[in-house]
């Protein structure tokens, strides 16, 4: 079997941060930008995987520029439905999509899009320091940043009791959590993170997913520390490192379908700090994807 081909799907579409910092939609340019100087760095279908000490097999086409799914600024249901379409679009066609927002209300449609494409159930492997299970409300409506993880669970193939929220903190409504208890989603808190350590935070995402059909893994970049990802679109103290985020990211690409960044926030960055580490994730997604069947 080929290595998968990972598709770079950008959706520039920040409208929907209606809470927090819009200039999401300049990430995608910014992210590919960075990993043009990454994949200098192949040769001859191989890379150097300093973290794992080995050269692995990596191809630049399995890296593939998809292009920007056809945002419309002024209207956020068709911004959806293109991400939603040229997500089904690239996963149909074989490839493992990795959609680049964009606000966090492109969470949404990248898990719709991959659901559409796919049969069988899928859990959602969902980092970030919020919930966004908001099921609607008068400032925000039905699809804001606030409700893209409220509405991936609608879908009638998620599969509610094998997906998990990873790195959550602070605080939140009581409501989203009496909706947590009556589904039976799984939530580890960047507190039990920090607790009990990335190998046992993976093996428990891997009981908790284990028997889905597929795994979709969202990432907001919001999930980490604002020391690691001070380009994001909210501040919440208490996150991930950058290298517990890759750790468990590089653990989990092997089984992970589609993949989604969202709330990468050039305007709020420490110069390029947060759209390198973007990139940087991307790509340790493909190797460590493209890895999937050498194990
Ligand atoms: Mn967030």
């Amino acid at each position: 079997m080929a290595h998968p081909i990972i598709a770079f799907i950008g959706v520039p579409y920040d409208g929907a941060a209606t809470l927090g910092w819009p200039g999401a939609r300049y990430a995608p340019a910014e992210v590919r930008r960075h990993l043009t100087w990454m994949l200098n760095r192949v040769q001859g279908g191989q890379i150097y995987w300093v973290d794992e000490d080995r050269i692995v097999p990596f191809d630049r086409g399995q890296l593939h520029d998809a292009g920007d799914a056809a945002v419309v600024p002024h209207d956020l249901m068709a911004t959806l439905a293109a991400a939603r379409a040229k997500t089904a679009e690239e996963t149909r066609n074989g490839r493992v999509p990795a959609v680049v927002g964009g606000d966090d209300s492109i969470l949404f449609p990248a898990v719709a899009g991959f659901h559409d494409a796919v049969a069988g159930t899928v859990a959602i492997v969902h980092f970030d320091a919020h919930l966004d299970l908001m099921d609607e409300s008068p400032a925000q409506g039905r699809y804001s940043h606030s409700s893209g993880m409220r509405r991936a669970l609608e879908l009638p193939r998620v599969d509610q009791r094998r997906c998990v929220q990873v790195g959550t903190r602070s605080f939140n409504f009581p409501s989203s959590k009496r909706f947590i208890d009556e589904i039976g989603l799984a939530e580890l808190p960047a507190r039990t993170v920090r607790r009990c350590g990335t190998e046992w935070t993976f093996a428990r995402i891997g009981e908790i997913t284990r028997g889905a059909d597929h795994i979709f893994l969202s990432v907001d970049m919001d999930v980490l520390d604002p020391a690691h990802a001070p380009g994001v679109g909210w501040h919440e103290p208490g996150g991930l490192t950058s290298g517990e985020l890759l750790d468990l990211l590089v653990g989990l690409a092997p089984r992970v379908g589609g993949f989604a960044l969202n709330e990468v926030n050039p305007l709020t960055d420490a110069g390029p700090k947060t759209t390198i580490l973007a990139a940087n994730l991307v790509f340790q997604f493909a190797v460590a994807a493209a890895g999937r069947n050498q194990r």
